[in-house]
Formats: structure tokens, sequence, C-alpha cells
């Protein structure tokens, strides 16, 4: 079947952890705001159980929103999940707590509002990175580090012995933080090399490196969830 993805045109933002599951999963899929503009994206927002914001998934008659649970639908249509209930919902909580910390590291450059410019809340900005940086980011990946080292699985994926789509989630998000920053992921990249190693291994995947070398895998930028911006990238200070 073919999927519609509907996601902003011109940045990665969150349609760029439900591509990495379509791309994986070898999935025939249409993205709609790259082929049709934004105007596509805010129309489609008119249904009868409508998102509240992109990205979201149209799969026959139906339109699914919030990124998780667009992975938590596609995981076993893909092959990209576990089986079992159970370990559905592990990797559920697992997408959630991703979803945490791209909110968190979206609002180190929006601390005050998304409805502001980063120019109007820049010195809240500093703030908030500072204790990002050194708090938060530490945590969050010696949460996802301490669960890759519990997983009986040999540690290879986060979840049992396959690749599921929180595997290609953590990629992303690890990609997105060393992009915002790479002075502060220095040094906590030295601090959790299984995460990277699987962050690598993820890169290495027959899809997954032809879609990075494909063009419509567009860089990051200054407009997208992960934004660098050298003031904001506490690691050397
Ligand atoms: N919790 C939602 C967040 C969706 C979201 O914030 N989408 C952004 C783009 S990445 C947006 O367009 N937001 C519009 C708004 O919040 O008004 C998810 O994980 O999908």
């Amino acid at each position: 079947m073919t999927y519609y993805l509907y996601y902003w045109p011109g940045i990665q933002g969150r349609g760029e952890f439900v591509r990495l599951t379509l791309e994986a999963g070898g999935a025939d899929y249409v993205d709609v705001g790259r082929e049709q503009g934004a105007a596509a994206v805010a129309d489609a927002m008119d249904a009868c159980r409508p998102p509240f914001a992109p990205p979201f998934l149209q799969a026959d008659k139906q339109l699914i929103g919030q990124t998780a649970n667009i992975l938590h639908f596609l995981g076993p249509r893909l092959k990209l999940s576990p089986t079992s209930e159970q370990g559905r919902h592990w990797a559920l909580q697992l997408e959630l707590t991703i979803a945490d910390l791209v909110v968190e590291a979206h609002d180190v450059h929006h601390p005050i509002s998304p409805e502001l410019f980063y120019e109007e809340q820049q010195d809240e900005a500093r703030r908030t990175a500072q204790v990002f940086v050194r708090e938060r980011l530490p945590k969050f990946l010696g949460y996802f580090e301490r669960v890759l080292n519990g997983n009986g699985g040999g540690a290879l994926w986060m979840i049992g012995r396959s690749l599921s789509h929180v595997d290609l989630s953590l990629f992303q998000v690890l990609t997105g933080l060393e992009y915002a920053f790479p002075s502060a992921m220095q040094g906590l990249a030295e601090r959790h090399p299984d995460l990277m190693a699987l962050r690598d291994r993820v890169a290495g995947l027959d899809r997954i490196a032809a879609y990075l070398d494909a063009p419509r895998r567009i860089p990051f930028n200054e407009d997208g969830i992960f934004r660098h911006y050298p003031e904001l990238d506490f690691g050397n200070h």
C-alpha cells in the first residue's frame, strides 16, 4: 500500500522520525509536503479526526497523528517492532521518552514559546541551554544507554534481537543533538560508547545508508528542531 506522510517541507523536523521508519521498512510513501507544499499539509488537517499538528500519516482512510503513535502504528506493518503486545508497549514507551527529549531539545532555542522568534527569547535560551546540556542531556543519554545495556539481546538493538523503530528514532535524535550541540555531544559521546555504536549501526543499514545519501534526506538547518547556535553549545564552557 502507499502511505501519505504529511509534514512541513524544508526541515527534517519530527517528520524525519516517520521517514526513517518508512525508509527502513521499504515502504512506498508520498511525502506530501515536499511534493505539494505546506498548503496541502495544512488543508489535510481539516479532517474528521484531525491531528493537532504534523507529522501525520494517511493509511487508506485512517489519519494518524503524534509521532510516537504513528511509529506504533507502522511498526508491525513494516516489521519494525516487537511482535508481542508487551513488547510493542515497551517500544511505545521508549518512543514517548524520545519525544520528551525532542521537546526539550527544541525548547532550548524556544524556551518561552514556539510562537516567538529565537531572537526574542535569546537570554532565556542561554539559561535553558546550560541546564539542558549539563543536566538533562546526560540524564536522557544515560537512561538510553542503560536500557540498551540491559537488553538481553546482546545489546545490538534497543529491544530484543531485531531492529525496531526505536533504534531508528534514537539514531535521529543522536544525530540531531550532534548537529545542534557538537561540543557538548563530543564529551557525552565518549561516556556513552554503546549508544554511539548503535547510532553507527543504524547509519550502516543498507536502506538507511542509501536514504542518507539521497537528496530527499535534507540537511539539518536553523528552521528545524535541532538548531546549531554556537552560543547555546555549552560543551566547552
Ligand atoms: N507531540 C507531537 C508534536 C507535533 C508538533 O509539535 N509538530 C510541530 C512541527 S515538528 C508543529 O507543526 N507544531 C505546530 C504547533 O504546535 O502549533 C508529535 O510528537 O508529533
